[in-house]
């Protein structure tokens, strides 16, 4: 349906080196509806429950500790296919294995500063949106472009 959403976050690195704007034109491009939107330093309490199904991986720890280590701007994104569709925009979870014209095939190198966050199935985008954003936090709104990007 036209109204799947999914997180999508800016992590430290991405907001560091002034790829928000980049990032969210993207999604704006493609016809997707930004929902919600916010910078936000989460603690480690927050990340460690964002990423809690890597908990026993080996670079666990330092991934807690680069996304706490600055702000990230995380938002809700709303479109036909969001959650599928803005995973490929993201790219491979390492960047040298994305290809050109993703996000990360763009813009990164090392998979531990792979600058941006995106839900892997609309379950997890469920759980994340709820971590994430409290309700009143999500807009729903009609883009005018909708009936142009919808048949
Ligand atoms: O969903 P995605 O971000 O593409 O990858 P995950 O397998 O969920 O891992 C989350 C996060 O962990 C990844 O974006 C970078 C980091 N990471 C890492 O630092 N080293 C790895 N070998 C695998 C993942
Ligand atoms: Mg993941």
């Amino acid at each position: 349906s036209s109204s799947e959403q999914t997180f999508i976050a800016v992590k430290p690195d991405g907001v560091q080196r002034g790829l928000i704007g980049p990032i969210i034109s993207r999604f704006e491009n493609r016809g997707y509806k930004l929902v919600a939107i916010k910078l936000m330093t989460a603690t480690k309490e927050h990340l460690e429950k964002h990423y809690e199904d890597l908990s026993s991986k080996p670079f666990f720890p330092g991934l807690i500790a680069y996304m706490g280590s600055g702000p990230v701007c995380a938002m809700v994104w709303e479109g036909r296919d969001v959650v599928k569709t803005g995973r490929a925009l993201l790219g491979a979870t390492n960047p040298l294995a994305s290809a050109p014209g993703t996000i990360r095939g763009d813009f990164a190198i090392d998979v531990g500063r792979n600058v941006c966050h995106g839900s892997d199935s609309v379950e997890s985008a469920k759980k994340e949106i709820d971590l994430w954003f409290k309700a009143g936090e999500i807009q729903s709104w009609k883009p005018a472009q909708f009936d142009w990007v919808y048949e």
